[in-house]
């Protein structure tokens, strides 16, 4: 019996990445001083590399105008990921990201049936705060019986730490519970902690290999919306949804 369905946020709840934390990371090396710029191209690449942090440092490697020291990288990354993170909550709250087709339909049907909702995201509590108030309002806390950010599980996607975290709050095994992803390090995560998982194909991964997904497809609502009867049914059976084409 299903009783939790568990989200990732970056890409799944909606698409934050391309407009979104790229957008704010280039603001934020234009207010640190650096002559950096991430286009959409690069920015896609460097996606295999799940926190922002961890995302900066893994940049610095290709740079010869980083930091020598470790030390240095380590210091420039929390700065400029810090200036990052408050660009990042000041688009959001202006509404500049709403949320991917039937999300909220979905989020809603799970109250209403008493299953129960999660969080478990590899980005900072700070942008889920920013973003999820602006999408669900000031008491969006009150949705979710778990919320697992990067601070909560600091080992990143695909380690399988926020998902297992989530299901510990939660109090639920993985047979009882659902995730939803959109990246090939999220499957991966979610099903490292023994859970089955669905992917919305979002931008940067739209072309991706999503071995062991229970399902893929475009969005919940594409080709047509996907309920919690479905997703009961489904019980472990893959269902024979196929790929989009190039950008959902
Ligand atoms: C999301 C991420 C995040 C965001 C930025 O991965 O990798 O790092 O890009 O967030 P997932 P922070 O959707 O698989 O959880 O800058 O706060 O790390
Ligand atoms: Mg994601």
């Amino acid at each position: 019996m299903l009783r939790a369905l568990i989200w990732d946020v970056d890409g799944t709840v909606a698409e934050t990445e391309a407009d979104g934390h790229r957008i704010a990371f280039n603001q934020a090396f234009e207010a640190c001083g650096l002559d950096w710029h991430w286009d959409l191209p690069t920015y896609g690449q460097l996606l295999e590399v799940t926190g922002g942090r961890e995302r900066l440092l893994a940049y610095m490697d290709r740079r010869d105008d980083a930091p020598a020291s470790p030390a240095g990288r380590a210091a420039l990354a929390r700065a400029v990921h810090l200036r990052k993170n408050a660009f990042y909550a000041d688009l959001v709250a202006r509404g500049g990201i709403p949320a991917r087709p039937g999300v909220r339909r979905l989020m809603d049907e799970c109250q209403r049936q008493e299953v129960r909702l999660a969080i478990a995201t590899t980005t900072s509590t700070s942008n889920v705060e920013a973003l999820f108030s602006s999408l669900f309002g000031p008491t969006w806390r009150d949705r979710f019986a778990a919320i697992v950010c990067a601070e909560d599980a600091p080992r990143k996607k695909p380690d399988p730490q926020a998902y297992l975290l989530a299901l510990r709050r939660l109090g639920v095994t993985p047979q009882e519970a659902f995730a939803i992803e959109d990246s090939p390090n999220g499957l991966r995560a979610a099903r490292a902690a023994g859970l089955r998982c669905g992917i919305t194909c979002s931008r940067y991964f739209a072309d991706a290999g999503f071995e062991g997904a229970a399902w893929l497809r475009p969005d919940l609502e594409t080709p047509r919306p996907m309920t919690l009867q479905t997703l009961q049914a489904l019980d472990g059976a893959a269902e024979s949804e196929t790929r989009p084409r190039g950008r959902p």
